[in-house]
């Protein structure tokens, strides 16, 4: 169905939408006006879709800090994901990548489609990164640095237990919780969440994506990592991959619970942590991914749909 088509039959969208859309072309004008400002705005977009959107409720100057901690991650990601790419070669650039965006003209060609550009043109980013202020730049340099170090760690290792999968979480999602929270806080607009409370945030939308996206996940080729904890799924079956087997329904259902059940259990710092925040823009920054995460969680749970197909909520601002 076409985008004009999915709003017209869910008239209530209409009103919401045009106010996104509004903000949005509002916030397009605070942009910098330099050439790699505009790279990073629009390869912003191109990677996210509606994160590009989410952000634009920030002020400016945080704003600027946030785009780029987005892309830095990203590109530490798109290195993470290249399976192309030797686990030797790969590890030394993890380890230095918090390095690498002070470097000017630093780039490592790797990922495909927009993350290629990404990498190809990556001193768009450390140019701007390097623009920004001492206290921003400090927060996105500790981030890269840890979580260079644990993804490096668990390419060699897999996620077993429970622990593990809450520490891969930790790496590749609580990490940004905490530098979004450094950040908050650098901008002067709000006080120094908590770790534990910054962690959780980022593992409740992490969990969420690796539930809904266990098809997407165990179908691709060449064989990706799987991140479904042993510990959980082996209650159930004897390899991960019997969960997608129509004779396995039943067992299949009972373990995606299991995984939901294990994901709410951030739910209650993720509501104290937003209960915390001040300023309004940053509160909507922060609670329209949690809802988002919400309602995917809610379309998972108990719907053996997870197994057969791709369950994602409707998008109403995604292909505006
Ligand atoms: C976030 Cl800077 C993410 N991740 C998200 C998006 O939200 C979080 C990556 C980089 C940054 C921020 C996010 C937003 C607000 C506050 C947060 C926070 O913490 C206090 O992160 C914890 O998913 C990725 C991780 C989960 C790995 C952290 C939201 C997002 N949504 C996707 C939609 C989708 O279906 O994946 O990116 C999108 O817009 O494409």
């Amino acid at each position: 169905m076409g985008s004009l088509g999915a709003i017209l039959k869910h008239p209530v969208d209409i009103y919401p939408l045009l106010k996104l859309k509004m903000a949005a072309k509002h916030a397009e004008k605070q942009i910098p006006p330099e050439p790699h400002w505009a790279f990073c705005y629009s390869m912003l977009c191109r990677v996210s879709r509606s994160f590009a959107l989410v952000i634009q409720q920030l002020d400016t100057e945080l704003r600027n800090a946030v785009c780029i901690f987005y892309l830095v991650l990203r590109a530490l990601d798109t290195v993470e994901d290249d399976t192309s790419i030797p686990t030797d070669v790969k590890v030394p650039i993890l380890i230095a990548f918090h390095r690498h965006i002070y470097d000017h003209d630093w780039h490592f060609s790797c990922g495909t489609k927009e993350y290629k550009v990404l990498m190809d043109q990556f001193h768009n980013v450390s140019n701007a990164f390097l623009e920004l202020g001492k206290g921003y730049q400090e927060a996105i340099e500790d981030i890269t640095k840890r979580m260079g170090a644990g993804m490096a760690k668990f390419i060699l290792k897999e996620v077993e237990s429970i622990d593990d999968y809450d520490e891969y979480c930790h790496y590749v999602a609580g990490l940004v919780g905490l530098g979004l929270s450094k950040l908050f806080h650098a901008s002067g607009l709000e006080d120094l969440a908590p770790d534990s409370l910054s962690n959780s945030m980022g593992l409740f939308l992490q969990k969420t994506n690796i539930i809904r996206d266990y098809l997407e996940d165990i179908n691709e080729i060449p064989k990706s990592r799987m991140f479904w904890p042993r510990e959980i799924w082996s209650k159930y079956v004897n390899k991960l991959e019997d969960l997608k087997y129509e004779e396995n329904s039943v067992k299949a259902v009972q373990c995606l619970n299991d995984m939901v059940t294990n994901a709410l259990i951030h739910m209650d710092d993720c509501l104290k942590y937003l209960s915390e925040l001040r300023d309004p823009a940053i509160f909507r920054f922060c609670a329209i991914p949690q809802i988002m995460a919400i309602g995917t969680l809610a379309l998972c749970h108990n719907n053996v749909n997870v197994f057969r197909g791709v369950v994602k909520m409707r998008r109403g601002m995604t292909n505006l």
